[in-house]
């Protein structure tokens, strides 16, 4: 198999995993699917989103594909805004409104301890297979850096002192929540056995 779609509107998604995937494969996305339409995210889990997304559009199209749902879990505020990540200060998913949220919840706490979530969801020829990965890191009290995106100003990875706003987007792949479920799906894939000449 050299094509896998992912099944997201997020360009900053695609754009990393891209990079992370190299040339292993070509990645497609909706678009070349043809398909516009908004895909009910209706799961109270994080996990539980990466299968609905990617279940809607192998049902739709019967294709192989992957989804993937991404949370920002923070420990003062008991894994919040886990899975309500994208829309943490409200449906219009501005990344800046739910940054300042997140600063004026922590209330300038000393425990600022957080991880990225991310899951994949992959269906290969009809059987789904799920990936995972964290990265651990703090809340910084105020945004830095202009990189990446979401809530990268104001997350910090364990080992560095800079924000994933202002590390170098390959050090981010390397070491990121996102980077390390991606691995994880190439591995697979790689040692997988296909029955079919995809
Ligand atoms: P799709 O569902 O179409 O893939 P989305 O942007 O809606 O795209 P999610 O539902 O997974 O993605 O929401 C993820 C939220 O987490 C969203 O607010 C992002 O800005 C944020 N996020 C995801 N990955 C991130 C990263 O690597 N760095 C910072 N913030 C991130």
């Amino acid at each position: 198999m050299s094509e896998l779609i992912f099944v997201t509107s997020n360009p900053h998604k695609v754009e990393e995993v891209k990079k992370i995937i190299a040339n292993q494969y070509v990645l497609k996305g909706l678009k070349d699917l043809n398909f516009s339409e908004e895909i009910p995210e209706t799961s109270n889990t994080i996990p539980g989103n990466a299968v609905q997304k990617a279940t809607f559009i192998h049902d739709r199209f019967r294709q192989n594909c992957f989804a993937e749902d991404t949370g920002l879990e923070v420990d003062f505020l008991n894994g919040a805004p886990g899975v309500d990540t994208a829309m943490y200060a409200g449906p219009q998913r501005n990344a800046n409104e739910n940054m300042e949220l997140l600063l004026h919840n922590l209330k300038n706490s000393d425990r600022r301890e957080a991880q990225f979530r991310t899951v994949i969801a992959l269906y290969l020829e009809n059987q789904l297979h799920c990936f995972e990965g964290i990265v651990k890191g703090k809340i910084a009290k105020k945004k830095t850096g202009n990189g990446g995106f979401g809530y990268d100003p104001i997350f910090i990875p364990n080992g560095y002192n800079l924000s994933f706003a202002e590390l170098d987007s390959e050090i981010k792949n390397k070491i990121s929540h996102r980077g390390r479920a991606v691995n994880k799906l190439l591995a697979f894939l790689s040692n997988y056995n296909w029955t079919k000449n995809n």
